[in-house]
């Protein structure tokens, strides 16, 4: 059964109806003054999906506290049925990704039958060697895949290899690897040494990948060691990356790099070196902030989805894989996230819209004026009415959150689920 009940739905769309035809018809003739054909856009938005992060529908913290949220979910099913709800409404998240050990459960195939009766597929596995979880050996205090000692190190790989074996089970066919690992002293780790420990539990993890699955390296800038880390950049993600083998690969997280780095560069790199394995969408003001998707830079979410455009419109051959990730510590998680996820779409859908032609004429002929012009009359459309066709031709709502706020859905699970416990510090 889907969480929220269908006629709210067709309700909420049926009021809203004639405003939406008035707006999408309008936005249809600016574009086809533009030989934009609005129909094979919305076909190719339609198709577009970003998975949801299991941890992202629990309210998030920072170092000094987390202030929970009402009806938080209390396991793995509880996310699930988050996530249904989140995409029932909003149509653009048909995928979640898990986090091993937070979403263990008992029964593999219960949760994936759970998924499929909701509509959801899972995206890639997420390891953990950043935190200890309790009754484990050996601590990750000093790192994990490039911890000094190699019994540490086996640990952490042998987790890694576990998740691959959830994944299995669950039809997941990616592995997304993040470590906290480096130092916060200078001297504190030999640099050359700890990455070739790097390598060397990533090609015991990359011997075990399945045929038919890829390996996300994510790279960080800093934290939580805040003098290095051992995977701190695209450049020794792609080292790391080639060093593999073809099927590992550099995955963006959009918070994970300096203020003011051009993020769009980076994936325009990592395209044409064939190892660009997707992204982590959220935005940020200073650093990981971890802010919802394109709330303080929109157009640097577009000039990323501009490369994605180019290099599928050029015929280059790659899979990028979408998720988000974030962390919601004033929002309810289900608003933001569908909030989010529509803005990722709309950064697509504004992407379609670049004249590629008249780009490539404007960059041959170093006319710099016209060449930004074309990509900002693309940004500054208002596509609005084409998410809401795409939400609503799917079974969705026109307007995600206000019918979500119409059904009560968060004081029902807030009844159904126990208060999780105030205070604590660490994001979750
Ligand atoms: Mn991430």
């Amino acid at each position: 059964m889907k969480p929220i009940d269908e006629h709210l739905i067709h309700a909420h769309n049926e009021r809203a109806a004639a405003d939406h035809a008035a707006d999408y018809a309008a936005l249809g003739a600016t574009l086809a003054r533009r030989g934009i054909d609005l129909e094979a856009v919305r076909r190719q938005v339609a198709a577009f999906g970003v998975a949801i992060p299991s941890w992202g529908v629990g309210t998030g913290g920072t170092r000094f506290a987390r202030f929970p949220g009402v009806g938080e979910p209390r396991h793995v099913f509880d996310k699930l049925q988050d996530c249904a709800v989140i995409q029932q409404l909003g149509r653009a998240t048909p995928t979640v990704s898990l986090h091993i050990p937070w979403d263990r459960c008992s029964d593999w195939s219960e949760l994936r039958g759970a998924a499929a009766a909701a509509g959801l597929a899972f995206d890639a596995m997420n390891s953990n060697t950043f935190s200890d979880q309790p009754g484990q050996p050996l601590s990750y205090k000093y790192g994990s895949l490039t911890h000094s000692d190699a019994a540490v190190r086996a640990q952490a790989v042998a987790h890694n290899l576990e998740c691959i074996e959830i994944g299995r089970a669950l039809g997941s066919k990616a592995l997304t690897v993040w470590i906290g690992d480096g130092s916060n002293f200078p001297g504190q780790q030999h640099f050359r040494r700890a990455f070739e420990r790097y390598l060397d539990s990533t090609r015991r993890i990359y011997a075990a990948l399945p045929t038919d699955w890829r390996m996300f390296l994510e790279h960080k800038i800093c934290e939580p060691a805040f003098y290095a880390t051992v995977i701190q950049d695209w450049g020794s993600s792609y080292l790391a990356a080639t060093a593999l083998g073809p099927r590992a690969q550099c995955l963006v997280d959009l918070g994970h790099h300096a203020p003011n780095v051009n993020i769009e560069l980076i994936v325009a790199r990592l395209i044409a070196a064939g190892k660009l394995a997707g992204f982590h969408f959220n935005d940020s003001k200073y650093g990981d902030d971890d802010l919802d998707a394109g709330s303080v830079a929109p157009y640097r979410l577009f000039l990323v989805f501009n490369e994605l455009v180019a290099a599928a419109h050029e015929g280059v051959a790659f899979e990028p894989a979408y998720m988000l990730d974030q962390s919601h510590n004033v929002t309810d998680p289900i608003e933001s996230l569908m909030a989010s996820a529509a803005q990722v779409q709309r950064s697509y859908a504004q992407a379609l819209l670049v004249d590629r032609a008249a780009l490539d004429a404007a960059q041959q002929d170093n006319d710099a004026l016209a060449a930004t012009r074309l990509l900002q009359r693309a940004f500054q459309t208002d596509v609005e009415p084409l998410l809401q066709r795409v939400r609503r031709d799917a079974g969705g709502a026109i307007d995600p959150i206000a019918a979500y706020r119409a059904s009560g859905y968060r004081a029902r699970v807030g009844r159904e689920r126990p208060a999780g416990k105030a205070g604590g510090g660490g994001i979750v």
